[in-house]
């Protein structure tokens, strides 16, 4: 079974009345249907591989890709998604500048073709793994999560990928493999931003092994139906919806299993500030300013008002238990 886009439905340059989240709307209705129609859940799945096997091009623009609505996605669906050219027009992707819309103006630049990722340390199968076949690997899902940055801001994005634990499953990490270290591009050539000295490039971000597991954390390829645009981190990122943004790295070229934890870019920079967990937690201030509450993207007219700050921005019932017993405020 194929899903049928029309093109002109994912052009966001088109001058028209509707918007993209209506757009998108229609679209994950066709979603729903095709998960719940006839065919079944499984049949939609292997339609939805088939497809996007075949509608993917690299490198090129942004072409539709075909997804199953996710198993995992939870409630967050009932939550107005972020438009599009908000959640693709401010932006934290430093190697590209650190004003929030330097990323769109600048990630243009970035080669996503040919791409691989490096994978090494513990585990039983490293190697070279090719962009085009982990974008097959395992079947793309549609998960509507939302990603709430450190500096108190949020967006609700569709997005698109599979569980990290596909990749990982298929590696097989070594019994003494404990966290795993995602190390991103830097290219002075490409990303004008590793040229200052803000971070220690690359920018390395990290997760415990069981947090890389958890089936809430995504490899994500696609947001909105389409590959990843450039300032959002293609042709491959991490989202990990419990935790700050900046966990969620972008341009992911190398995964390495370690049984030490990883020195991450913004602990490094900040140790006081960004420790290595870095949960969303409306109880643990920032030194300088409070987690207690964020402004969604989108909403920030005259008479927006503030949202309280969720414990692991609403994941709890899903990932608390991976902390049971810590302290968060020793380990935030
Ligand atoms: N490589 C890389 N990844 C990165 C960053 C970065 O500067 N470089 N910024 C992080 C931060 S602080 C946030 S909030 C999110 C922002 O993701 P978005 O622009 O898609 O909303 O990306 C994270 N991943
Ligand atoms: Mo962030």
């Amino acid at each position: 079974m194929l899903i049928k886009t029309t093109s002109s439905a994912y052009d966001h340059g088109v001058p028209s009345e509707i918007t993209p989240t209506e757009v998108y709307h229609a679209r994950r209705d066709l979603l729903r249907w095709m998960a719940s129609g006839a065919a079944g859940a499984t049949l939609a799945s292997w339609g939805a591989r088939e497809a996007f096997a075949q509608s993917v091009k690299l490198p090129g623009k942004n072409v539709p890709l075909a997804a199953v609505k996710s198993p995992v996605a939870g409630a967050m669906s009932l939550e107005k998604l972020t438009d599009y050219k908000d959640a693709t027009g401010y932006n934290n992707f430093y190697e590209f500048g650190t004003d929030k819309s330097d990323p769109a103006r600048n990630a243009g630049t970035l080669k996503t073709s040919p791409w691989s990722v490096e994978i090494e340390g513990l585990v039983k199968k490293p190697g070279r793994y090719a962009l085009e076949d982990l974008l097959k690997l395992s079947a793309m899902e549609e998960r509507i999560y939302r990603l709430r940055c450190v500096e108190g801001w949020s967006m609700v994005i569709p997005w698109l990928g599979y569980s990290l634990s596909a990749l990982i499953k298929r590696v097989e990490p070594l019994g003494a493999a404990k966290y795993v270290e995602f190390v991103t591009l830097a290219d002075p050539k490409t990303m004008p931003g590793v040229t200052s000295r803000v971070l220690d490039w690359p920018y390395v971000e990290g997760l415990r092994l069981d947090e890389a597991m958890h089936p809430l954390t995504l490899l994500s390829f696609g947001m909105y139906g389409e590959l990843l645009p450039k300032q959002s981190g293609a042709p491959l990122r991490l989202v990990v919806p419990w935790k700050y943004g900046f966990k969620s790295g972008k341009s992911i070229v190398k995964i390495r299993f370690t049984d030490k934890q990883p020195l991450t870019a913004w602990n490094k920079a900040a140790p006081r500030e960004y420790g290595f967990y870095s949960n969303v937690n409306p109880g643990v201030d920032h030194p300088r300013w409070s987690q207690a509450s964020e402004r969604r993207i989108g909403e920030d007219g005259l008479f927006a008002r503030k949202r309280k700050t969720l414990l692991f921005n609403g994941y709890e019932a899903q990932v608390g238990q991976l902390y049971a017993g810590m302290d968060l405020k020793t380990y935030f």
